[in-house]
Order: structure tokens, then C-alpha cells, then sequence
């Protein structure tokens, strides 16, 4: 290769570099929208829990790891390209074998690695387990395809949650009346969204700690609300645990993240985050719109 043609690589090496930095600066558009996934977003949704302030830690932490490796792997082809090419290093060594350097590219991503686990096994348990003190307990059931919801310390309150369809076959009016006839007048905020807006939205108190059981009816499901950094599998047979305590109020969403049929798509989970006063009043204003358990449901008798 004549050094001329050389010259033309490095060259459109480098404007393929700046068009590729460009491009990605175009199109790094944060998705800081509220508990909802955004257009061309980066980035994880805004923590609306404690554990997903945790997971955001964990998360940056991760990614100036990766960074810094990236950055050091990135040095060492550089160096080779530049300082070992045939040009610069026309006769190279017969060298096969350094011991010394294997046993440390083996030992150090090692410790990376288990550096990292000891790390995160702290957020994991604080995840899994409940706090001891909670404040209330709502249970969760996937079915095909939908999610149901009871309320054992709010008077067994239960209801089912569908999704509200907002294709290109609805109107904006149509949708808006669909879910102004869906829920009570004040838990409607903003525009429906398409394949994540439910009818019976779960309403929580900011603050409060809450213990959510999983079950399933039909088949594996998985309840999983990312902004709130929750995610249990619903199995038949077995009550899975997770636990929320809002930090803010605010409109988180979710969806079902287990493929459990042809209608998997379709059971979106939206979370009210209120003040107490409005979760009472919510309470009051559901008890006598939906039904109710006529005997309390299992766990409630063994707290
Ligand atoms: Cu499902």
C-alpha cells in the first residue's frame, strides 16, 4: 500500500468516526418523561421508587466501568496499530507465550467481575426483601390477558385492569371518552397512551411502603413497572413478593414482561402515585363503583 492510499484510509477512517459521533449525539435524546418509556429515548426512565434510585447508582457506576475499559482497549489497538504495523515494526518477534501477561488478562477482569458482584448483591437483597414494617399489601394476578388487583387493607377492594385501546382506528375524542368512562374523573391526566393507558389504574399513597404479592391464574406473567424497578414473575401455584414506596406522585407505567400468549402485548399496568388523603378518597370512590371480595382474600387473614 503506497503511502498516498494510506493517508486516504486514515482520512476516511476519521470522517466516518466524526459522522458516527455526530449522528449518535443527534439522536441521544434523554427519556426523562414521567414513569414512561419516550421516542428515541436514552437512558432509563426517572426513579420513582427508592430501589430504582438504587439501580440508577448501580447503573452509572457500570457504565464509567465499561467506559474505562472501553477507553484502555481502545488505547491498546490503537498502540499496536500504530507502534506494530509493518512500517513502523518491519521484522516483528517470533513471541507466542508471556505467562506473566496471561495470568494478569485472566486475573483482572476477574476481580472486575467479582468486584462488581459483591457490589450489586446488597441491591439485590434490598430489592427482594419487603421492609419489615410495611404499610399495606396489594395483590397482583396476571391472567390471559389481563392483571386483577385486590386491596386487603383498604376494605378487599378488587377490581380488573384492561387495556385501553387507542389504535389508528380510535379517535382522540374516542379515546378520551373511552377513558373518561373507564375511571373516576380525577385520575385522568394527560392523553391516553397507546398499548400502555388501562382502565382501572393501581392508585398507591406516596410514601407509603407497599408489599406487592404476585400470583398467577393461567400462566407466567411478569409484573413489571421499570420506573419503580420492579419486576416478579407471576406463577401459578406461587406468590412471588416485591415492594414499592413511591417517592413522588406521578404516572408510572409497565407491561407485562413474560410471553405468555398471543395477548401478551396487551396488559399494560399503570400506577397512580397520590397524596393519602387522595388514595382514602380514591378507596371510598372505588368501593362503591367496583366489587368486592366477599371473604378476605388468604393473605390478608395471615398478616
Ligand atoms: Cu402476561
Amino acid at each position: 500500500m503506497s503511502v498516498v492510499s494510506r493517508h486516504i484510509n486514515i482520512a476516511r477512517f476519521a470522517l466516518i468516526l466524526a459522522l458516527s459521533l455526530v449522528l449518535s449525539s443527534l439522536f441521544a435524546v434523554p427519556s426523562w418523561a414521567d414513569g414512561i418509556p419516550h421516542a428515541w429515548g436514552i437512558n432509563l426512565q426517572d426513579p420513582g421508587s427508592p430501589i430504582e434510585s438504587r439501580i440508577h447508582g448501580f447503573h452509572d457506576m457500570l457504565l464509567w466501568i465499561i467506559i474505562l475499559i472501553s477507553i484502555f482497549v481502545l488505547g491498546l489497538l490503537v498502540w499496536v496499530m500504530v507502534r506494530y504495523n509493518k512500517w513502523t515494526n518491519p521484522t516483528p518477534t517470533t513471541t507466542a507465550h508471556n505467562v506473566k501477561l496471561e495470568i494478569i488478562w485472566t486475573l483482572l477482569p476477574c476481580l472486575v467481575l467479582i468486584g462488581i458482584a459483591l457490589y450489586s448483591f446488597p441491591l439485590l437483597y434490598y430489592t427482594d426483601r419487603t421492609p419489615d414494617k410495611y404499610d399495606m399489601t396489594v395483590k397482583v394476578t396476571g391472567h390471559q390477558w389481563y392483571w386483577s388487583y385486590e386491596y386487603p387493607d383498604n376494605g378487599n377492594l378488587s377490581f380488573d385492569s384492561h387495556a385501553i385501546w387507542d389504535s389508528s382506528d380510535v379517535t382522540q375524542d374516542q379515546a378520551n371518552k373511552l377513558i373518561a368512562e373507564a375511571s373516576p374523573g380525577w385520575l385522568i391526566k394527560g392523553e391516553p397512551q397507546r398499548m400502555l393507558e388501562v382502565d382501572n389504574r393501581v392508585v398507591l399513597p406516596v410514601g407509603s411502603v407497599v408489599r406487592v404479592q404476585v400470583a398467577g391464574s393461567d400462566v407466567e406473567h411478569s409484573w413489571f413497572v421499570p420506573s419503580l424497578g420492579v419486576n416478579r414473575m407471576s406463577v401459578p401455584g406461587h406468590l412471588t413478593e416485591v415492594w414499592i414506596k413511591l417517592d413522588r406522585e406521578g404516572i408510572f407505567y409497565g407491561q407485562c414482561s413474560m410471553i405468555c400468549g398471543n395477548g401478551h402485548g396487551y396488559m399494560p399496568i399503570v400506577i397512580e402515585g397520590v397524596a393519602p388523603d387522595k388514595f382514602a378518597a380514591w378507596v371510598q370512590s372505588k368501593k362503591s363503583s367496583v366489587g368486592q371480595l366477599n371473604t378476605p382474600s388468604h393473605f390478608a387473614a395471615a398478616q
